[in-house]
């Protein structure tokens, strides 16, 4: 680790904007200046410049009773009105909202006025269904426009939508429909993936077939047709969408909820097994949305096509793919499937096609694009493309300069934004126009947002040291909570930093270290707990463990994240069988097994690169497990220090045995 943070902190090579890019720059460095005279009315600014509001509000932060904020509190908006009718009322109805692309090649184009009238259609039809505001909708879909209409009409209703990916398990699903009682889930029958169908609808008959108490709150399915895969029926609750959402009225009126009214339930990775509800509320979290969409991708909307690859299922997918892209009027590009089908240079088709001009991925994907070469990227014509950013995860300069030279064609601004579930929307980034870029760095604060570096004891590292990441001030886009948890929510990211005597001074603790390099600029090292970034998707190692401990043939498991070229960390667990299967079966076919159970418990995405089945664990004399020296022999380095353990030679065992 601090090998690789020495490399990165000797990255000497700088990007200033260039002057045609500053010149129509949509940020400016007033921004910073105002923001810096007076942040919350900078705040208050961008609301009502950036939102329509039914009620203007009054008051900008509550921050009475930390760490629970209220933003704007006093005002009203309706979230789906913002992204939807107030374009198509300014007279924007025909411009593109979607340009949707299936993996199969199928293709729609859906302007602001037809993705209004959806929207009004699947209110309607929710409506009908008995969903009021503040009842919960689970959304378990493929990246499909309904996966949106679905989101917005939730919204608009003033109801709590908890898009759960569909690559999640069964179980995953089971357990996220039944923490936030969903009445409703909005399923598929299947998705388009890898050139193959995947279905869906299953796992929601199996997630609520095995909800804990026998029962289940959820009233019905809606089931939308893409896949046309087989699926079976349970009469009564399940519909399908084109039977109740083609007929209903396209007429919906908005109404108006308070600022504070919650918006979505999203669920994250943690320290512990079980996933947090992450709770985000309406009117603070669309006004930052839109305001780093804007300033972030210096998005011009009559002109650009953005393209943000997340899916809708994690947070990248809720601010830049729906809230931020739409509430802003932009014209934006969705694609159904995986970058490699039918052919290796599919997005690059997508963008010469569809002239796109903002794109907006992670850094695990340009490093596989960087393996498969840059003859695919250079068969099609890029030079629309004039912003590219970065998300989920530190990316690497040698990756920045490639996604910059190859894709950008040497001329584009590329932008690292750091942010989280928690935080909602980007929080420190350059700005294109403005910023001199650093390769590697995600630089700094955006104008009214405030981080600090702080060491262990809450004291300020300063420039030129590392520590753990806070955020001193609140912001319009923060979490407002954990769902049903609000212990958790103070405990896991408020505790830390809650400077005595002055209850106001609590601080967000971020979970990642950070180093502030000799001009201040932030470099993101990583998570500080034991949560793991696989392909920029948030897993936890106890999550891991546990899905491995509840296959009968485990006595205890203990799970690392392996730094991997490609997918940033990679899982790999360690394994200790019990005595009786461990005769029965090879190491191989444990391996198999256990590989299939973590991938049924959670999601192929936590599907271990390697399990190594060994007789003991190496663990410290108060029982914990020294994951530090497990991660060397993952990574086949020398194994570290070991004295702190209780019995030293467990590591020549676990080694021998491996070698
Ligand atoms: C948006 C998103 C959050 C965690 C975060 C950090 C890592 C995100 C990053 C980054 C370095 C960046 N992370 N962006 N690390 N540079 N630009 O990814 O949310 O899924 O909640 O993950 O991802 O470790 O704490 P989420």
């Amino acid at each position: 680790m601090s090998e690789t943070i020495d490399s990165l902190l000797h990255e000497e090579r700088r990007f200033p904007p260039s002057s045609d890019f500053t010149a129509t720059s949509v940020a400016t460095p007033a921004l910073y200046e105002d923001a810096g005279k007076d942040r919350l009315a900078f705040w208050a600014d961008q609301a009502r410049e950036l939102l329509e509001w039914s009620t203007p509000f009054t008051e900008t932060l509550d921050w009475n009773n930390p760490p629970f904020a209220r933003w704007f509190a006093d005002g009203r908006l309706n979230v789906a009105y913002n992204c939807l009718d107030r374009h198509v009322l300014a007279g924007n109805g025909d411009r593109v909202a979607i340009h949707w692309e299936g993996e199969p090649g199928d293709s729609r184009s859906i302007t602001y006025a037809e993705l209004t009238r959806e929207v009004m259609k699947a209110a309607n039809a929710l409506e009908a269904l008995g969903i009021r505001r503040g009842d919960r909708v689970a959304i378990y879909l493929p990246m499909i426009p309904e996966a949106v209409i679905a989101m917005l009409a939730v919204a608009r209703l003033g109801a709590i939508h908890s898009v759960v990916f569909g690559g999640f398990s069964a179980e995953s699903l089971r357990s996220r429909i039944e923490d936030a009682d969903a009445k409703l889930v909005i399923t598929a029958d299947g998705g388009w993936r890898k050139g193959k169908v995947f279905p869906l609808k299953n796992a929601v008959d199996s997630a609520i077939a095995s909800q804990t108490d026998g029962t289940s709150t959820v009233e019905h399915v809606l089931v939308v047709r893409r896949g046309e895969n087989d699926v079976d029926w349970t009469e009564g609750r399940d519909l399908w969408w084109h039977d109740v959402v083609d007929s209903a009225p396209d007429e919906h009126e908005a109404e108006p909820f308070e600022a504070e009214n919650p918006l979505f339930i999203l669920y994250t990775s943690g320290t512990t097994g079980k996933p947090k509800g992450i709770l985000h509320t309406s009117g603070g979290y669309l006004t930052q949305c839109a305001y780093t969409h804007k300033n972030v991708f210096d998005l011009h909307p009559e002109t650009d096509v953005f393209w943000c690859t997340a899916d809708v299922g994690w947070v990248t997918g809720h601010s830049y793919v729906v809230y931020g892209p739409l509430a802003n009027g932009a014209t934006q590009l969705i694609y159904e499937g995986t970058p490699d089908t039918p052919h290796p240079g599919r997005w690059w088709e997508l963008i010469e096609k569809y002239g796109v001009t903002i794109l907006y991925t992670a850094p695990t994907a340009i490093r596989a694009f960087m393996k498969t070469g840059r003859e695919y990227p250079q068969k099609f014509d890029l030079s629309s493309l004039r912003v590219l950013g970065s998300v989920g995860e530190p990316i690497n300069p040698e990756a920045w300069i490639w996604y910059r030279d190859i894709i950008g064609g040497g001329r584009t601004p590329v932008v690292d934004t750091w942010w989280q579930t928690e935080t909602g929307a980007i929080m420190v980034s350059a700005l294109p126009g403005i910023t001199s870029a650093k390769p590697g760095s995600a630089q700094v604060p955006l104008p009214g947002i405030s981080v600090d570096v702080l060491d262990e004891s809450g004291n300020r590292v300063g420039n030129g040291n590392g520590g753990l990441l806070v955020v001193t001030e609140p912001w319009p886009s923060m979490l407002r909570g954990i769902w049903g948890d609000p212990e958790r929510f103070i405990e896991t990211y408020w505790e830390k930093f809650d400077f005595e005597g002055s209850p106001n001074r609590r601080m967000y603790l971020a979970g990642d270290g950070a180093r502030l390099d000799s001009d201040g600029d932030v470099w993101i090292l990583g998570r500080v707990d034991d949560v793991m970034n696989v392909s920029g998707h948030r897993l936890s190692t106890m999550e891991i463990e546990s899905a491995l401990v509840s296959h009968p043939i485990v006595a205890e498991a203990a799970v690392v994240g392996a730094s991997d070229d490609t997918t940033g960390q990679a899982v790999v667990a360690f394994v200790i069988l019990r005595a009786k299967q461990a005769e029965a079966q090879t190491a191989a076919e444990a391996e198999a097994l256990l590989k299939a159970q973590v991938a049924e418990q959670i999601g192929a995405i936590a599907r271990p690169r390697r399990i190594f089945i060994v007789t003991e664990l190496p663990k410290t004399r108060s029982g914990k497990i020294m994951r530090r020296l497990l991660r060397d022999v993952a990574e086949g380095r020398e194994v570290g220090d070991t004295t702190t353990l209780a019995d030293t030679q467990v590591m020549n065992v676990i080694t021998d045995k491996l070698r």
